[in-house]
C-alpha cells in the first residue's frame, strides 16, 4: 500500500491517490468528511479554518459504497482558491504583468520554517513558492488517506485514537487513559475543545492558548496515539527496514513541525533500572500471551506484541508569529522582522489527529505488507487465523 499527495495551500484542490488498499471493503465519503472536520477544530486554530469546510470528493477507486482494489483518488478543494486564483494561478503570466508585481511574494524568510533552505534548494526568489507546499495545509489528504486506513483496521478490530497530554508545558493527569477503551477516549476527547482527557488540564490549556494569541505568540505541546487490537508479530526484528517502531517514528517525524518521538515509557527508560521498564509475560485461555504492564508501549524487537501501540510526539510552536522574529531580506540582504502569515496561535489539537492518521496508515501498511490480500474478506480471515495461532501458541 502507498500514497502520494499533491496540491498548494492556496492552489486548487489537494489531491491524493492511495493504491493498495484490498476490493470490498466498505467506505463512504462521510467517514472520511467526520475525520477531516476534527482536524479543523480544536482550540487554538486560526482564520483560514474558518474559511474551508473540508469536505472529501471520492472520483476513484469505489463504487456503490465498496472498494474496487484500484487506485482511490481523494480530492479536498480549497475554498481559499477563489482569493488566490491571479497570485497562484498556474499558467504562465501575460507579457505586460510584471513579475514583480504580483501580491504576497514574500522575501523575509521565517525563522523555523522551510522558506529560507527551501528557497535556495529549488532556487525560488520568491518564497511563497515554498510555503505553499511547506505548509501543515497538506496534512488535510493526509487525513483522508489515515481515515481510508483506519476504517480497514476497524473492520480488522484494530482501534486507533489520539489525544493531546501536554501544550505549553500544561500535562494531562498521567493515569486520564487507565482503565479506557480506545471507543471511550474517543468519547471524551472529541467533546473536549483541546482534544485531551483531563477537563482541568484542559480549561488551563484553553487559558494558556487566549493568552499566547493575545501576545502574537504560538505554543507547542505532546500528543499520544493507542493502536489496540494489534496482532502479535507484524513488523520484524530480523532487518532494520522491517521494524515496525521505525517506521511509526518516521510517520510521526513526517509530520510538519514534530521533533521527536518516544513509545511506551520513552525518554522515562533512562531514569530507571530494567526490572521497572520491561513487561512480565502472562498466559490465559481467553487471552493468550499478555504482558502485566505495558511500558514498552505494545513493541518489542520491532514487532507488535498485540498490547496496545503506545507512541508519542512532540510539536514545536508553529513558526509562523505574529510578533516575527529577527530574519533578512534575501533581496537588499539587510536585517528585517520575518514576513507574518495567518497562522494558528496552537495547532496541537489539531495534530493529534494528523498523527492518528499518519500511524493508522503506517499500521495498515505493515499489516498489508506482510498478509496481502486483493479482497478484504481474505485479509481479515488471515488476521483472524494469526491471532488465534498466537494465543494457541
Ligand atoms: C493550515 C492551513 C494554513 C495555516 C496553517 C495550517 O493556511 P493559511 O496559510 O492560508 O492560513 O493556517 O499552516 C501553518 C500555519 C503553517 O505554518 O504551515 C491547515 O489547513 O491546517
Amino acid at each position: 500500500m502507498r500514497y502520494l499527495t499533491a496540491g498548494e495551500s492556496h492552489g486548487p484542490q489537494l489531491t491524493t491517490i492511495i493504491e493498495g488498499i484490498p476490493s470490498l471493503l466498505p467506505i463512504t465519503a462521510a467517514q472520511i468528511n467526520h475525520e477531516l472536520k476534527r482536524r479543523q477544530g480544536g482550540h487554538g486554530r486560526g482564520r483560514r479554518m474558518q474559511i474551508e469546510t473540508d469536505t472529501v470528493e471520492i472520483t476513484s477507486g469505489i463504487r456503490h459504497g465498496k472498494t474496487l482494489g484500484s487506485p482511490i483518488s481523494l480530492v479536498v478543494t480549497n475554498d481559499d482558491w477563489t482569493h488566490w486564483t491571479k497570485i497562484m494561478g498556474a499558467e504562465p503570466l501575460p507579457e505586460d504583468i510584471d513579475p514583480n508585481d504580483i501580491k504576497r511574494q514574500i522575501s523575509r524568510p521565517r525563522p523555523g520554517h522551510a522558506d529560507l533552505v527551501g528557497g535556495m534548494k529549488y532556487g525560488h526568489r520568491d518564497l511563497r513558492n515554498v510555503l505553499e507546499r511547506s505548509s501543515a495545509r497538506e496534512t488535510t489528504v493526509r487525513v483522508a488517506v489515515g481515515a481510508v486506513a483506519k476504517i480497514l483496521l476497524k473492520e480488522l478490530g484494530i482501534n486507533i485514537v489520539a489525544h493531546v497530554v501536554e501544550i505549553g508545558g500544561i500535562a494531562v493527569d498521567p493515569k486520564s487513559t487507565e482503565g479506557k477503551t480506545v471507543e471511550e477516549i474517543r468519547a471524551i476527547v472529541e467533546a473536549d475543545p483541546c482534544y485531551c482527557l483531563d477537563p482541568e488540564a484542559s480549561a488551563k490549556m484553553v487559558e494558556l492558548i487566549d493568552a499566547t494569541k493575545k501576545a502574537g505568540d504560538t505554543v507547542g505541546g505532546i500528543v499520544e496515539v493507542i493502536v489496540e487490537g494489534m496482532p502479535a508479530g507484524v513488523g520484524s526484528y530480523v532487518h532494520y527496514d522491517r521494524k515496525l517502531d521505525g517506521k511509526l517514528a518516521q510517520a510521526m517525524l513526517s509530520i510538519n513541525a514534530f521533533k521527536g518521538v518516544e513509545f511506551g515509557l520513552g525518554f522515562g527508560m533512562a531514569h530507571v533500572p530494567g526490572s521497572q521498564v520491561h513487561d512480565e509475560i502472562i498466559w490465559d485461555e481467553e487471552n493468550g500471551y499478555t504482558r502485566t504492564s505495558n511500558r514498552l508501549g505494545g513493541l518489542e524487537g520491532g514487532m507488535s506484541t498485540g498490547m496496545p501501540i503506545v507512541v508519542r510526539g512532540v510539536m514545536k510552536p508553529i513558526p509562523t508569529l505574529y510578533k516575527p522574529l529577527q530574519s533578512v531580506d534575501i533581496d537588499s540582504k539587510e536585517a528585517f522582522k520575518a514576513s507574518v502569515e495567518r497562522s494558528d496561535p496552537c495547532a496541537v489539537p489539531a495534530a493529534s489527529v494528523v498523527a492518528e492518521h499518519a500511524i493508522a496508515f503506517e499500521v495498515a501498511k505493515a499489516i498489508l505488507d506482510q498478509f496481502h490480500a486483493d479482497q478484504f474478506p481474505q485479509l481479515k480471515k488471515q488476521i483472524d487465523e494469526i491471532k488465534q495461532y498466537a494465543k494457541e501458541f
